[in-house]
């Protein structure tokens, strides 16, 4: 049900539709919580894509990895002890020696024979492979394997590109060699286009699967719709990354949520999928989208996971998320901010291959720390920018009453308000705790509850505070943006999760902390119909 508030009125409150909440809330309750482990590589299936009938990518989702002869080798520090120190630096920043030599890393990768895991296709096919459901979990009745939407996602790209950029270095005999860094968030000194290194049509760094649209000079845009001149799209994007990085200053916030052996992340129905980390499903989704190809059905290469890594600018827009996951780690106001310490996060293990060619495992520990594992950024200075973004509001007061008069309902937590399918944009009246019962440690959090998606085509989902006339073009330079949750790709797969968004700061901007009642509105970006099963604010 599609319904364009700004037609029918400034308050109005947008199409729902409240379906009976009879269904039986369903856990998947896994009795002995442990970490995700390591699976049998000689059980590999199809990787899921293939519901997209009759397109030609269903040819291409045979991503089950080679296993290589030999033994599997324990990742050690000790091994690696010796090499140079790798630097990473900004995409946009370095000499034209550097990209020959990123070119030719790239071609020899590419001419390497199809079964050698260092090729340059089962490098991308270890992205499918593990995001595209072509492995179990061991000690489950085959549930698969899902390196997104949890807290292992920003480790497992970070092991995933720290030997991906080995086997380049091995391939050119430089141990010094470091992938560059797409510094899309960069909003003062060219960082934020496409950059020109990946750009020339006859190099090894080239895709022709991109969007031409957002070729350089447009600018990048950290979520999916966004209007305005440049510098209206250069304060949306600041504040995003404030929102994102700046605000979310909890592991479970910007990291993501537990995910444990028995949890089915990949195809859910019912509510059992932790919660991806703000920025996850903000600006990594968004990047994603933003330089996919419409053309293709699936937005391939970036736009879905299954294709995303064959796009060497995949490895580029990762290497800025883990640039960005160190930064929010050392780098913010206010001192150290903490990852997990749950040992089912920290004993979590992965398959990757090393530069030899050979299978190797890793832990979570041990990719904690950047200078343990022998690679690091620069400072950029334009970080300044979106760390000390000040978001103005553009309401003054309260908007409760207003909105109560113009009908905007009050919804209530699950299983209260049942499932309510978001039109194009829903506002509801949702309460707000009194502050008193804050600890001086918790972040005051919305949460989506059991927001559910079918992954036909990209979604995306954006938050608002105080701003009951929002839609998914609304400006997101303001206080009043939350935050947005986009959705990449998937065929036959569905989704069902609650995302949560620090709102205290965005409150305390607007002047209405002390409220008993905030109205919330979701705006809805894509074709697919969204639903969720309430509304909570809460201290956590
Ligand atoms: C490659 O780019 C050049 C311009 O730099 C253009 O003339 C040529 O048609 C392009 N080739 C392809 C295959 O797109
Ligand atoms: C690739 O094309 C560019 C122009 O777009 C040209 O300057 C360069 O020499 C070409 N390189 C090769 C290896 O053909
Ligand atoms: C961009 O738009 C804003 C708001 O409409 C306006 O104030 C500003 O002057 C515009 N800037 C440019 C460079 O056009
Ligand atoms: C549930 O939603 C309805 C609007 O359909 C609203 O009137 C009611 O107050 C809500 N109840 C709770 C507990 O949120
Ligand atoms: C979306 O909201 C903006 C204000 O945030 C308004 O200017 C615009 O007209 C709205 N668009 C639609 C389609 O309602
Ligand atoms: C996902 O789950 C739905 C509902 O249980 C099912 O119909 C569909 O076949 C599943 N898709 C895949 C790819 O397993
Ligand atoms: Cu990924």
């Amino acid at each position: 049900m599609m319904v364009d508030h700004g037609s029918s009125g400034r308050f109005a409150p947008g199409g729902f539709l409240v379906v009976v909440a009879a269904a039986i809330y369903m856990f998947t309750c896994v009795s002995t919580a442990s970490p995700i482990g390591l699976p049998n590589l000689r059980e590999c299936q199809l990787a899921t894509d293939s519901s997209v009938i009759g397109s030609p990518f269903t040819t291409r989702l045979n991503c089950c990895l080679p296993i290589p002869p030999g033994d599997v080798i324990d990742f050690s520090f000790q091994k690696y002890k010796n090499h140079n120190r790798r630097l990473r630096m900004p995409a946009h920043k370095i000499s034209s020696d550097y990209i020959a030599k990123y070119r030719r890393a790239y071609e020899i990768m590419r001419a390497l024979p199809q079964d050698d895991p260092r090729n340059f296709i089962t490098q991308a096919n270890v992205h499918c492979a593990f995001c595209n459901g072509a492995y179990k979990q061991p000690g489950t009745d085959g549930i698969l394997i899902q390196m997104h939407f949890s807290w292992l996602f920003l480790i497992w790209h970070r092991w995933y590109l720290y030997f991906h950029e080995r086997i380049l270095g091995s391939l050119i005999g430089d141990p010094s060699f470091a992938l560059v860094f797409w510094n899309w968030d960069d909003q003062r000194d060219g960082g934020n286009i496409m950059p020109a290194m990946f750009l020339p049509n006859n190099s090894s760094l080239y895709d022709a699967n991109r969007n031409q649209a957002n070729l350089p000079p447009t600018l990048a845009k950290l979520t999916p719709v966004m209007t305005g001149n440049d510098s209206e799209i250069i304060n949306q994007n600041l504040n995003i990354m404030y929102q994102e990085v700046v605000t979310n200053d909890v592991a479970e916030l910007f990291i993501g949520g537990p995910y444990r052996t028995g949890v089915d992340i990949s195809n859910s129905t019912v509510l059992n999928a932790p919660l991806g980390g703000s920025i996850e499903n903000g600006i990594h989704n968004a990047m994603h989208y933003w330089t996919g190809d419409p053309r293709q059905p699936l937005l391939q290469d970036m736009g879905t996971f299954s294709s995303a890594s064959r796009d060497p600018i995949f490895y580029a827009h990762h290497s800025n998320l883990d640039r960005l996951w160190d930064k929010w780690r050392h780098g913010m106001p206010g001192g150290p901010r903490k990852d997990y310490s749950d040992p089912d996060f920290l004993n979590a293990e992965f398959y990757f291959y090393d530069e030899n060619a050979r299978l190797v495992k890793v832990n979570v520990r041990d990719g904690l720390d950047i200078e343990k594992l022998g690679y690091g950024y620069p400072d950029v200075a334009a970080d300044e920018l979106w760390i000390n973004y000040s978001p103005l509001p553009v309401t003054t007061g309260s908007v409760v009453a207003a909105a109560r008069a113009m009908g905007v309902p009050e919804i209530g937590a699950f299983p209260l308000n049942g499932t309510i399918v978001l039109g194009s944009a829903f506002s509801g009246i949702v309460k707000a705790p009194y502050r008193k019962s804050k600890a001086s440690h918790q972040r005051e959090v919305l949460v989506i509850e059991g927001l559910h998606v079918s992954r036909e085509s990209f979604v995306s989902v954006v938050a608002f505070v105080n701003l009951p006339y929002a839609n998914s073009s609304t400006a997101t330079s303001s206080a009043e943006y939350v935050g947005t949750f986009n959705l990449v790709a998937s065929p036959g797969k569905t989704i069902t999760t609650n995302v949560k968004f620090e709102i205290g700061d965005n409150l305390k901007r607007i002047d209405i902390q002390d409220e008993p009642e905030v109205v919330i509105t979701l705006a809805v970006k894509g074709t697919q119909s969204v639903r969720i099963k309430g509304l909570l604010i809460k201290y956590q």
